[in-house]
């Protein structure tokens, strides 16, 4: 009688199924669905199991426990939890910040927030957490946006947004920027910088965002829009998603638009990569100079960090008259990758 109520109110492997159970949810919400199904199985015949499973032979004698799981129960048996868990979960933590700072929309604040809150996959980003607009197409577009993008690729597209462009006004220039510019064999992104030698930045605009944008869409090149930054300080950008003809595959498409007389240092900054544009501007600073995207400036006064003018002018117009002006040996876009 004494032991019959025992054995029903308390199973005896109740502390290793709940382990079990830990770690079974932890797998099903990073969808990995083997080990979802091998420790439901395992789960269940415990949980049918009269006595408690103190070792790997024991556990293997059930059926529905693998070589595997028993180790698992064994160690979890002897140490009472799982340290198996703890270190996994780290690395595990790693790849999966790295995976969500793959998403458009979504910086490194935000990947480890998911993270931190629980989220264990793309799917359960996409079932649980609320996303932006932008954050939403940045998902549904992964692995697209993951892709590479071969070099010629990347010239079809300089191409036909040039074509789209040259078509309603034929002084703009188009040029590809970014990684293909410093010689890259595949790119993240395409990357256009337009600009008109003898136009200012509201007629560039005017041309692309009102009349060629609208157009692409049209005729199924354009995809969304995801960003139009307006000039403060930091450029004027449009930044979308395309795709070629025939192709299903969605490309980012990144346009910035330069008036004629910045065009060498919004090259130079479009070129980078990062990493080289940050020692160029920090050089310049030693130098009691600011380089940024619309020249390089002098006798610019500073309080602290922040600064109290703008400076004079001193190049805008051509990049290598800026690696001149700033005492370094010019470097081909190829000799840019830091
Ligand atoms: N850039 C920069 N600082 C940033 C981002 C960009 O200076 N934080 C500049 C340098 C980059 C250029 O803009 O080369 C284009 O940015 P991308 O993010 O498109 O980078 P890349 O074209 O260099 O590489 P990828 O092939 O990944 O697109
Ligand atoms: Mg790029
Ligand atoms: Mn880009």
């Amino acid at each position: 009688q004494k032991l019959n109520t025992a054995a029903k109110s308390e199973n005896p492997n109740k502390c290793t199924i709940e382990v079990l159970q830990q770690m079974l949810d932890y797998y099903s919400r990073s969808d990995d669905h083997w080990r979802t199904l091998a420790y439901r199985k395992a789960i269940g015949a415990l949980k049918r199991h009269p006595k408690k499973v103190t070792s790997r032979v024991q556990a293997l004698s059930i059926p529905g426990v693998g070589a595997r799981l028993a180790d698992k129960i064994e160690e979890i048996v002897l140490t009472d939890r799982l340290r198996r868990l703890d270190n996994a979960q780290e690395t595990v933590e790693d790849k999966l910040l790295q995976q969500f700072r793959g998403i458009y929309g979504c910086g490194l604040a935000q990947a480890s927030k998911w993270v931190a809150q629980g989220y264990r996959s793309l799917t359960d980003l996409r079932e649980r957490a609320s996303l932006t607009k932008n954050q939403l197409i940045g998902l549904e577009r992964y692995d697209d946006f993951a892709k590479r993008i071969p070099r010629h690729e990347v010239e079809a597209h300089g191409a036909l947004v040039r074509q789209a462009i040259q078509s309603v006004d034929g002084r703009v220039q188009v040029i590809i920027g970014g990684s293909y510019r410093r010689g890259s064999p595949d790119s993240g992104d395409v990357d256009l910088l337009v600009t008109e030698p003898g136009s200012n930045l509201q007629q560039i605009r005017a041309v692309v965002l009102d009349t060629v944008i609208p157009k692409l869409f049209e005729s199924g090149y354009l995809q969304v829009g995801l960003q139009t930054s307006r000039r403060n300080g930091e450029g004027s950008k449009w930044q979308g998603a395309s795709k070629l003809p025939g192709s299903d595959v969605w490309r980012r498409l990144d346009l910035l638009f330069v008036p004629g007389e910045e065009f060498g240092a919004a090259l130079l900054y479009f070129t980078g990569n990062d990493i080289f544009n940050r020692s160029l501007r920090l050089l310049a600073r030693k130098k009691g100079m600011c380089l940024n995207q619309r020249g390089l400036f002098t006798d610019v006064m500073r309080r602290g960090p922040a600064k109290v003018n703008k400076g004079r002018l001193l190049e805008g117009r051509d990049e290598r008259r800026i690696f001149e002006l700033l005492g370094v040996p010019w470097r081909a876009p190829e000799q840019r990758n830091c």
